[in-house]
This record gives C-alpha cells, structure tokens and sequence, in this order.
C-alpha cells in the first residue's frame, strides 16, 4: 500500500483524494496539509483515518508518508515539489508545474541533483481515451505527417482565484501546450497572442477570449482559442490535419436527445466531469510507477516546456502580438 500526503486540499485535491481512497487499491492518502483548516476538515471529516498536519514540511519529512501529491496554488507548487524530491519521495504535481520557467529550471535542477526522476506532472489529458485515438491515428502513419492543428478550449465560467489575462496561457492553455507536444513530439519553436474585442461576459479587466498561433520547429501550424466565459458549457476541441487525412478529437458520448423540433446532446460545464475517466487512468498509473519506483508519466522537462510557451505568449501581447521566439534552454541530457 502506497501511503501518500496530499498538500493543498481545494477542489482538485479532494477530487484526487476520492479518487485514490474509493477507486485504486494499492493506494490510500494517510495525510493531509492545506493552508485552510476548513478544506483539511473537509477531507478529515469524509476520512477520519487521515492526519491533518498545519505545516505542509512536516507532510513532506513525516515518515507516514511515502509520496506526495501537491494540489496548492500554482505560485507554491515549486517549494513543495523540489523539498518533496530532496525527501526522497515520489511526487504528483498538478499542471501547471510552476508559473515560471525559472521555478520549472529551479525543480528539474533539484531533480537532476537527486540523481532520478521523483516527479510527475499532471497533464491528464494524455490519458483520456480520445486524445489517445487522435495519437495513434498520427502514430500509426494513417494520416500523414501532421500539418496544422485547431484546437479549441472553452471554459463555461473560470473557477477558482480570480482569473487573470496571463492565467488563460499559463493556467488553462498549457494544456493544449503540453497535449500538442505529446501528439506531435515536436517543440515549439515562435508564438503569437492575439486579442480580439473582448466578450462582455468577462470581468473588466480580463482579455477573452484570446488566440494564440505557434509554430512547431518541425513546421507544424498550430492556433489555439482560449475563452473563459463561454456561457454556454465546457467544450475542448482539437483536430489534427494531417498529409493523408485528419484526427478529431471525439465529443463525449451523451446521447443525443430529439425533442421541441430541436436535436440535442449535453455539454458538461464542469471540466473535472469532462475529464472524470483521464483523471482515474492518470492516478492508477501514477500509482504503477510509483509502486515500481520508475516514472513514465509527464516529467519536469514537460512542465517546462509548457510554461516556456506560456511565457511567449504573455511576451507576444505585452509586445501587442508580435510574433515572438519560444525561448528554451537545451534539453538536459537526464530527461532524454
Ligand atoms: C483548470 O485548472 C483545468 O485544468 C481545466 O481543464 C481548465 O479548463 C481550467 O480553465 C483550469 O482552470
């Protein structure tokens, strides 16, 4: 039995925490740390077997714990992973792995120091059965090399801290950042953020939606939308256009309802439902690798990479959408 801590227990962390205690056996959380004595009676009170710590570095060190989840703010993530590796243990960070690249350079140099991989970063999407067809239609060579990339990522509303401009690229896109690099295994090479006019439906002060359009040093074309307030639900699209043919990601399948002259299939507006079987799949194999003490799930160097394009687009708009370069150190060789 795996014994984990969980660091950070909003909305996501409880998620992960039911997850791991009602649906994957070789695993059970034992402790819990947040910042809020309410949210850690959250989970306390629906588990009265785990232990509530107020400083989360007692979490890290304590020897109940074998591995450690970290589900904080994004801005905290960097201080609990890199003093998870240098415990020695196994650590889940929830995407995005830092705000910065700095803080993603900061945790893969304590992780190379460490001298293995410690570290998983929870992209789930490479772990949802529709972008996985979509992966093996490129891999298998049906379609052709792949050319261009539309993808789509609607929020309904932005949930959590309040949301800002720069937080649309480096909280919500990086998904789309890291997904298109796992289906393309290609790096980024320029970006571009453009603003349209903004909906009415945004607090004032937020640009969406907004456009990004990035350039793959193989050449591939990617645009990019991200809109936080939809209104309407949460819809991720993505279609790969390929030499040969194209690969769309599937909708989920709800059943399509025919009444009042109208034919209709539900969209989920919560974005953990959207992804509720990734989100399973990508735990039980964080468990696997932990359990054979071998990592095969997105690593630090992927955090990295995902933050880098974010930090182009944000220098893109501050630049008023000028096409810049995707700045990225050299892959060290421990991530190859
Ligand atoms: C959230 O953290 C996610 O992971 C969702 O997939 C994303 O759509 C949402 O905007 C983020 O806040």
């Amino acid at each position: 039995m795996i014994k984990l801590g969980l660091i950070g227990a909003g909305g996501i962390g409880r998620m992960h925490t039911d997850i791991i205690m009602n649906q994957i056996p070789g695993a059970e959380i034992v402790a819990v740390s947040d910042i809020s004595a309410e949210n850690r009676a959250k989970i306390t009170d629906q588990y009265p077997s785990v232990k509530s710590f107020d400083d989360p570095h007692e979490l890290i060190k304590s020897s109940l714990t074998d591995a450690v989840i970290v589900t904080t703010w994004d801005r905290t993530h960097e201080e609990f992973v890199t003093a998870s590796i240098k415990a020695g243990k196994h650590v889940f960070c929830e995407k995005p792995l830092a705000d910065t690249t700095k803080a993603c350079v900061n945790i893969m140099e304590a992780e190379i120091a460490a001298g293995k991989r410690y570290l998983t970063v929870g992209f789930m999407r490479r772990y949802d059965s529709g972008y996985v067809q979509v992966k093996e239609a490129i891999d298998s060579g049906r379609i052709g090399r792949p050319l261009l990339l539309h993808e789509q990522h609607r929020n309904a509303h932005p949930t959590g801290e309040k949301h800002t401009t720069d937080m649309s690229a480096n909280g919500a896109l990086v998904h789309e950042f890291d997904i298109t690099r796992w289906l393309t295994g290609d790096e980024y090479e320029m970006a571009q953020l453009i603003c349209p006019r903004s909906t009415r439906n945004a607090d004032e002060d937020l640009i969406d939606p907004q456009m990004v359009i990035l350039r793959t040093k193989g050449g591939i074309h990617v645009d990019l939308e991200i809109y936080m307030n939809c209104i309407y639900g949460y819809d991720i699209h993505c279609e790969v256009v390929g030499e040969e043919g194209c690969a769309s990601l599937p909708d989920p399948a709800n059943a399509v309802i025919r009444e009042n002259g109208a034919r209709l299939y539900k969209i989920d507006p919560v974005w953990v439902n959207r992804f509720a079987d990734a989100y399973v799949t990508e735990m039980r194999d964080w468990i696997k690798c932990v359990e054979k003490d071998s990592l095969t799930g997105p690593s630090a160097w992927d955090g990295y990479a995902a933050a880098a394009a974010a930090e182009a687009c944000t220098r893109s708009r501050l630049a008023g959408g000028q096409v810049v370069k995707v700045e990225m150190m050299d892959k060290p060789e421990f991530y190859r």
